[in-house]
């Protein structure tokens, strides 16, 4: 076998009095193999909920090194800001600098980062992180593939207090005109800060990627297509993904997902990580980024 399976994660309990958090795997679970592909029970949760979390996968000094090299991406995305070639989609401010598409927050006037897509060039440590085998042994298992490259990545900033809602919608109808393969597009989510409901966690429908592409809300603007129609979210299904930092949450390219605004005084930060079969060039840049030790590629 080329990998070993890893001890499960549980699927979240019941629903009650509304939304509940994802659990945590069982304290008498034996400890996870650092790097491991989906055991039964991660599978059965992909295939039913289209999700699942693994817990504290990196380590606080870890999160620590990432979290300023996530700054330092923030500190090159704004130096290059100014020399980028800036637009507007429905009111949303944009600019293309450093090789990265830079989404500013919404408060008019504000310099505050909210995405830079994609990143990783920007910082030799997450050049590295593309080829971590604790997410790429798992992606190879959800892209059913050998050997995987990097779809997208993005940095997503939550600032405190400032840090704004991202809309339900499903990924895949961003990709789906420039990718022939949008069901192997999985995502992974790595938290850089403790996320919780207060801070605007990542918010995940429970078995809402099952129909694939769903209808959008068509005249609502440019965006609005992109936005998965009320009629298709089944609220009441939704998962807070409430994390601890260093955490891996594997969502599906057709999960509907979303968050709500951070209302504390601490951050909220995340890089999303999307993967694909081997070979393919990226989302907004073209060329081939491979993914993993034996992947042969240009960084
Ligand atoms: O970071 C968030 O809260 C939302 C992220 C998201 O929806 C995305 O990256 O597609």
């Amino acid at each position: 076998m080329r990998r070993q399976g890893a001890p499960g994660t549980l699927p979240p309990p019941p629903l009650e009095d509304g939304p509940v958090a994802l659990e945590a795997p069982p304290p008498a679970a034996p400890a996870r193999a650092p790097a491991a592909g989906l055991n039964p029970a991660e599978r059965e949760a992909w295939e039913r909920d289209g999700f699942f979390l693994r817990e504290a996968v990196f380590g606080p000094q870890e999160v620590g090194a990432l979290a300023a090299a996530a700054e330092r991406v923030v500190a090159r995305a704004a130096e290059g800001a100014p020399h980028g070639e800036a637009y507007a989609i429905d009111g949303n401010r944009y600019v293309e600098a450093a090789g990265s598409t830079v989404q500013y927050e919404h408060r008019p006037g504000t310099r505050t980062l909210r995405v830079v897509e994609p990143f990783h060039h920007l910082d030799p440590l997450f050049s590295e992180l593309v080829d971590d085998p604790r997410i790429v042994e798992p992606m190879c298992d959800l892209v059913g593939s050998e050997r995987v490259a990097l779809f997208t990545d993005k940095l997503n900033l939550k600032r405190p207090r400032e840090g704004s809602r991202f809309r339900w919608h499903q990924d895949s109808p961003y990709w789906n005109h420039v990718c022939g393969h949008v069901d192997r597009l999985p995502n992974v989510m790595l938290a850089l800060d403790d996320a919780s409901r207060a801070n605007g966690c990542l918010r995940v429908i429970r078995g809402s990627h099952v129909d694939g592409l769903l209808p959008g809300c068509e005249g609502e603007g440019t965006l609005g297509p992109l936005f998965t129609h009320p009629d298709h979210v089944r609220e009441e299904d939704q998962v807070p993904a409430e994390m601890p930092a260093g955490s891996l949450l594997f969502f599906s390219p057709h999960t509907i997902h979303g968050s709500e605004p951070n209302e504390t005084g601490l951050p909220r930060r995340a890089l999303v990580l999307t993967y694909q079969p081997a070979g393919h060039p990226m989302f907004k840049v073209p060329r081939v980024r491979d993914a993993g030790p034996r992947a042969d590629r240009a960084r």
